[in-house]
């Protein structure tokens, strides 16, 4: 450990125990609004970034170091775990990812292969060790895309407003939709429980575009497969888990079934409304990102609110509701995570 105090704010809160104040990371805290990001960046593409362990283990310090938040969360992308087993992507920037074979077809399932994390993405567990063994003094959140989200791009071939190969895909291939889930989430719960064996000390599943379906669909294809990962992670690794998606206020009670401790809620539903629906698991969020680009009176009113709600009971994680982005100014950051310590410190 870098620092002989190790900050455990953040595991507490997932696990619903009190804190001397609200923990704080946020979505995208590494990326092209850090000016030494942008600097890597030019020298290498996103996949170079993250494969070379020493790089992603700057990259994903850096925001520990600059912003003072109390979680770190892994270099990676979501497409990683896919790129060995058959899927051929590249991160543009920009755009986000660009797949030049998308899944069309029921043999296009059966030619996705097995995720065997060991062999094919050493460097994410070795940044990891690297990161856990030496390097943070607050804990490392591991991640991976959930199985609708990751499908949303092999199918569509990037990204989408909406979903509609995806959706159409499930709808008229059920069957092929299901093995399709039952590989992605074989790979999930390989790729997650690797990244625990490494050292991460929590880990978030991000299914963001899982929204774009209504309850019942999402309880018929999806909720099954969400199941299975959360249950076989937590079984074999006990760490907190995290579940995240936007524009899914309609699934929070879905989610609140799920064998998850923390839900992460976008901005469109506050802390107060995930309490009144009850939700009784801890939260995280949900400040929304565009505001970052508001006076600094505003971001604190808001913030204030925010905090207000969630400072209540125990089991409470600031953050954003999505994604930071490059417009940003690391200073709104800096300022944002020094109010939130101060303002809820007891
Ligand atoms: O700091 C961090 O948050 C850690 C690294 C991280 C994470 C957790 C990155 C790096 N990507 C992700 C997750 C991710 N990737 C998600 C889930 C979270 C979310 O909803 O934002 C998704 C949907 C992706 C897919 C993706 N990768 C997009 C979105 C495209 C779309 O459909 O709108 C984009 C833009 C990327 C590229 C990417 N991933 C990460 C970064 C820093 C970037 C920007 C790339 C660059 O520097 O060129």
């Amino acid at each position: 450990m870098a620092s002989s105090h190790f900050n455990d704010t953040f595991l507490k809160a997932c696990r619903g125990e009190s804190t001397p104040y609200v923990p704080v990371w946020y979505m995208r805290q590494a990326g092209r609004y850090q000016p030494e990001y942008r600097k890597i960046r030019e020298r290498y593409s996103f996949f170079e970034m993250s494969e070379i362990p020493e790089v992603c283990a700057e990259v994903t310090r850096l925001p520990v170091e600059q912003l003072g938040v109390d979680a770190a969360i892994l270099f990676a992308d979501i497409m990683t775990p896919l790129k060995p087993v058959g899927v051929e992507v590249e991160i543009r920037p920009g755009v986000g990812p660009v797949i030049s074979n998308p899944v069309r077809t029921p043999a296009d399932v059966e030619r996705l292969g097995r995720l065997e994390p060991e062999e094919h993405v050493p460097y994410v567990l070795e940044a990891i060790r690297l990161l856990t063994t030496e390097q943070l003094n607050v804990p490392l959140i591991g991640f991976a895309g959930a199985p609708f989200t990751l499908a949303s791009y092999i199918i569509e071939g990037g990204p989408s407003k909406n979903y509609h190969q995806t959706k159409g895909f499930m709808y008229a291939q059920p069957e092929s939709w299901q093995a399709l889930m039952d590989k992605l989430g074989d790979l999930t719960v390989a790729y997650l429980k690797a990244q625990v064996a490494a050292g991460a000390h929590a880990v978030q599943v991000f299914d963001s575009w899982v929204g774009a379906l209504n309850a019942d669909d999402y309880r018929t294809y999806v909720a099954p497969v969400m199941h299975r990962i959360f249950a076989e992670v937590k079984e074999a690794t006990g760490v907190p888990v995290i579940c995240f998606g936007i524009g899914a206020g309609h699934l929070l009670k879905e989610w609140n079934r799920l064998p998850v401790d923390v839900i992460g809620l976008d901005w469109r539903t506050s802390i107060r409304q995930a309490r009144e629906m009850g939700i009784d698991k801890s939260l995280q969020g949900n400040l929304d990102p565009s505001l970052l680009l508001a006076p600094w009176e505003m971001i604190e009113a808001k913030a204030k609110e925010i905090l207000d709600q969630g400072k209540v009971a125990p089991g409470y994680i600031f953050n954003l509701g999505h994604g930071t982005f490059p417009e940003v100014r690391v200073e709104t950051l800096q300022r944002l995570t020094r109010f939130v310590h101060e303002y809820t410190r007891n």
